[in-house]
């Protein structure tokens, strides 16, 4: 039977069902190459950064979005390309963004995560898990308030059912009869985590809590997939309001390019079953009689010294060893030991009660960090990237923090948060930020910057000891970095700022990855006569002002390096200390150098300039010694 189909305007017209499903297969098709390609890229190390790669999921993509217009909206997240596509977008603007080009959506500032494209209603990726569904929700508001019948679909992954926000929308979005619809892509695994060690309850049962129409379908079914989201597309354009549909899928490589085989979480059995029984294209393909036209993706293998991740390590063991009180809660903490695999080997020697793989629910686990700590254990709360602290604000700032001093000394909050800073990964500006000094902004909490690994175990031994809580910032740049660590027990006092480096003809102040940066920098200027001194002052609260001060006023010339943003940040409370302590010894004004006042970019040459470098670091030096 011919049956004559339409896409929804501006779409292709499609004279029979079966000319409507090729075109869905090219679609999928393309998308599959595309990300084939992206892989090829990256295993020749030609493309900066990290992809998450959509292969396997084709089919919710696509399926969604040609049941939607090219002026109604779309959030996509960090596995967003087959998005991105399937919305309009281009492959050639697609990989200019990808290489950090300025040909690309959005001129090689974003990168494979956060790819959007105004003219095809893609608001765009975002690597925050959950990051959009505002935004999304948000668009569904402006397209009812303005009249229009446009709708919003918001991807996701069900690693996202653990961020609260998700819920809030889910309320509003029934309240107002908004015309969104958000699309949870299921493909059973955050990061390394079965979903259904994260997920109480249904997924369904979420939406259906907050009265919106709620579905599931096999998400390897292209034609499943349209048909039920153009039924909730229609009913949202016409006023029906917001809808949540659950698309069941899988993802065939690893969490990203270049992520190693991890077998302990799932098995290449699951894996062979669903590329050879449940694969999108092949379901089409053979519903269409045609040949599999797509190549497979190939598979992605690509004195005592220890790195600075062992140190960390190596600290967090002995603690555990030393106090059983001493658990560590956080996403793929425990067989996954942390994408920077910094805690490997914790769970098997520990236990999985005592390392506890969260949901991805960063306000939720941080706050059970809080009463546990209240309560008795010692937790430490792993947040994979200091990015992702904006979401424990109010847990660290109104409750950890605040605890001991309003309960008039009765709490005492033993509680350290690990987490990450710095740029330079290609990872773009919401995976780069060094936001220690928002923590070193509020009384109560303590913040610690190791720059070693000798520093970062005894510092992290010490953090642990602590009665109230500390939050601990590693540079994941310096992760790899080896020096000596001795085996014992040692511990180094929070508030005490160590010289790195004696010199006599200037100080660079330098916290974190910019001590190394700053010893570097040192040497150069060696070269050129000028004496430098290295001072680390390790915590930015407690602050040891006086070693400051003291080498302020040894060598009358300061530079104050920080990798967070110099405005109103570390650099602007060191100057000031130092300017106030050394003013009558000082030659010439303190200098300050941190991160550039923008987002951190992707592309590899405009994140190189936002932070200092041993070259900048090392002209400021020379002019300050007046010989620039
Ligand atoms: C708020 C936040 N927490 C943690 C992360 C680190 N992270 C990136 S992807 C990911 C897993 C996401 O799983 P899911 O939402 O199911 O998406 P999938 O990768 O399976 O497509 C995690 C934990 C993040 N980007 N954002
Ligand atoms: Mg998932």
């Amino acid at each position: 039977m011919t049956t004559t189909m339409s896409k929804p305007e501006a779409g292709p017209e499609f004279a029979t069902a079966k000319e409507k499903w090729l075109h869905a297969y090219r679609q999928m098709v393309r998308i599959r190459l595309f990300e084939e390609q992206v892989n090829e890229l990256y295993t020749r190390a030609l493309m900066p950064g990290l992809a998450h790669l959509y292969s396997g999921e084709e089919a919710v993509a696509v399926g969604v979005c040609e049941a939607l217009r090219r002026d109604d909206y779309i959030t996509s997240t960090h596995r967003g390309h087959g998005h991105c596509l399937a919305k309009g977008a281009t492959p050639d603007r697609m990989f200019a963004e990808l290489l950090g080009k300025e040909a690309g959506y959005c001129r090689g500032k974003g990168g494979s995560m956060h790819i959007a494209d105004p003219a095809t209603g893609n608001l765009g990726a975002n690597a925050i898990v959950g990051g959009s569904v505002g935004i999304a929700t948000g668009a569904a508001f402006t397209a009812k308030h303005l009249g229009t019948d446009r709708v919003a679909v918001c991807f996701f992954g069900e690693g996202a059912l653990g961020q609260g926000s998700l819920y809030e929308v889910m309320n509003l979005a029934q309240l107002w009869k908004l015309p969104v619809i958000y699309v949870c892509e299921n493909n059973m695994y955050n990061e390394y985590t079965h979903y259904a060690e994260t997920t109480a309850g249904t997924i369904l049962g979420r939406a259906t809590a907050f009265g919106l129409e709620a579905a599931s379908v096999d998400g390897q079914d292209v034609r499943a997939v349209n048909e039920v989201v153009s039924r909730l597309v229609k009913r949202a354009r016409s006023g029906g309001g917001p809808a949540f549909l659950q698309c069941d899928t899988y993802r065939y490589s690893g969490h990203h390019v270049g992520d190693i085989n991890r077998e302990y979480y799932r098995s290449k059995q699951e894996e062979h079953v669903w590329k050879t029984e449940r694969d999108p294209i092949k379901v089409l393909s053979e519903w269409l009689r045609i040949p599999v036209l797509t190549r497979w993706s190939r598979t992605f293998m690509p004195e005592r010294e220890l790195t600075f991740a062992q140190a960390v390590r190596e600290a967090l063991a002995e603690e555990m060893r030393r106090d059983s009180r001493v658990c560590i809660f956080g996403e793929d903490v425990a067989e996954a030991g942390t994408p920077f695999k910094v805690l490997s080997g914790l769970v098997e020697e520990f236990g999985s009660e005592r390392v506890v793989d969260t949901p991805i629910s960063e306000a939720g686990f941080t706050g059970v960090g809080v009463g546990a700590a209240m309560t008795g254990l010692r937790p430490v709360v792993d947040i994979m990237f200091g990015d992702f602290i904006t979401l424990t604000m109010d847990q660290m700032v109104n409750q950890a923090a605040k605890a001991h001093y309003m309960s008039g000394g009765h709490w005492k909050v033993p509680m350290v948060m690990r987490t990450t800073l710095g740029a330079t990964r290609r990872s773009a500006a919401q995976h780069s930020q060094s936001l220690h000094a928002w923590f070193s902004h509020v009384p109560g909490l303590k913040v610690v910057l190791p720059s070693t690994p000798y520093d970062a175990k005894g510092l992290l031994k010490t953090a642990i000891r602590d009665e109230n809580p500390v939050v601990f910032f590693e540079d994941k740049m310096m992760y790899k970095l080896k020096g000596p660590v001795p085996e014992d027990d040692y511990t180094i006092p929070l508030g005490l700022a160590d010289v790195k480096r004696a010199g006599d003809d200037i100080t660079l102040v330098a916290t974190s990855s910019m001590v190394q940066v700053a010893l570097g920098a040192a040497i150069l200027l060696e070269k050129e006569g000028i004496s430098a001194e290295v001072v680390d002052p390790r915590t930015t609260w407690p602050l040891d002002e006086k070693t400051l001060i003291d080498s302020a006023k040894k060598t009358s010339r300061v530079i104050v390096l920080d990798e967070g943003y110099g405005r109103y940040g570390v650099t602007a409370e060191l100057a000031a200390v130092i300017a106030e302590g050394a003013f009558y010894d000082l030659d010439a004004p303190v200098k300050r150098m941190g991160a550039m006042h923008v987002p951190i970019p992707f592309s590899p040459p405009l994140e190189d300039v936002t932070v200092p470098t041993e070259e900048t670091v090392f002209d400021a030096a020379r002019q300050l010694c007046g010989k620039g």
